[in-house]
């Protein structure tokens, strides 16, 4: 199975990666970081999966070098599982890209990151109403803490099963 981390710069999906797979990669504030993406493997239920860390994106439709290897690294091969993480505080404009790789019909689930930031902000997201309105399910992470990684995992062990 392939399984790849979309989200749109800077949401945390290095961090993620370095949380799934133990690997670690350099990780910073400024967006565009990773320029090429990262591959690692996790084993869930004895299957290993292929996960790969993807530059950031906005759309589907690429207007920079990191957009475009993000969307070809979707476009080019077969993805098993979209991993989509996205910025909890900037809900509106991260679910452009959601909505968009909604289309593609290709599993997927939504992590929304950033949790404590977001609630700081005072923002509360109803996960609940969420994922009955898209339709994909939806998982809370702080990626920097750990907080939901293993929600994430259980989820990709759902998804695997079925
Ligand atoms: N407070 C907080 N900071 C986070 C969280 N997740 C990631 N960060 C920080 O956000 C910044 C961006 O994280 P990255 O993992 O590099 O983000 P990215 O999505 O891989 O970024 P690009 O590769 O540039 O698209 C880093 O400084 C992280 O430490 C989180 O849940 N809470
Ligand atoms: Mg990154």
């Amino acid at each position: 199975m392939r399984v790849l981390l979309m989200g749109n710069p800077n949401v945390g999906k290095s961090v993620i990666f370095n949380r799934l797979t133990g690997i670690k990669v350099i990780a910073s504030n400024y967006p565009g970081t990773t320029i090429e993406f990262l591959e690692g493997s996790i084993r869930i239920d004895g299957k290993k999966l292929k996960i790969i860390d993807a530059p950031g994106t906005y759309s589907l439709i690429p207007s920079d070098k990191a957009e475009e290897v993000a969307v070809n690294l979707l476009m080019r091969e077969k993805t098993d599982l979209i991993i989509n993480i996205v910025d909890a505080t900037n809900l509106e404009r991260n679910l452009y890209l959601t909505l968009q790789m909604r289309e593609m019909e290709i599993p997927m689930l939504l992590d929304l990151n950033m949790i404590d930031i977001a609630k700081e902000q005072g923002i509360e997201i109803n996960t609940t109403a969420l994922q009955e309105e898209i339709g994909i399910p939806v998982v809370s992470t702080v990626a920097i803490s750990g907080e939901g990684i293993q929600e994430i995992r259980q989820s990709i062990r759902k998804i695997v099963k079925r």
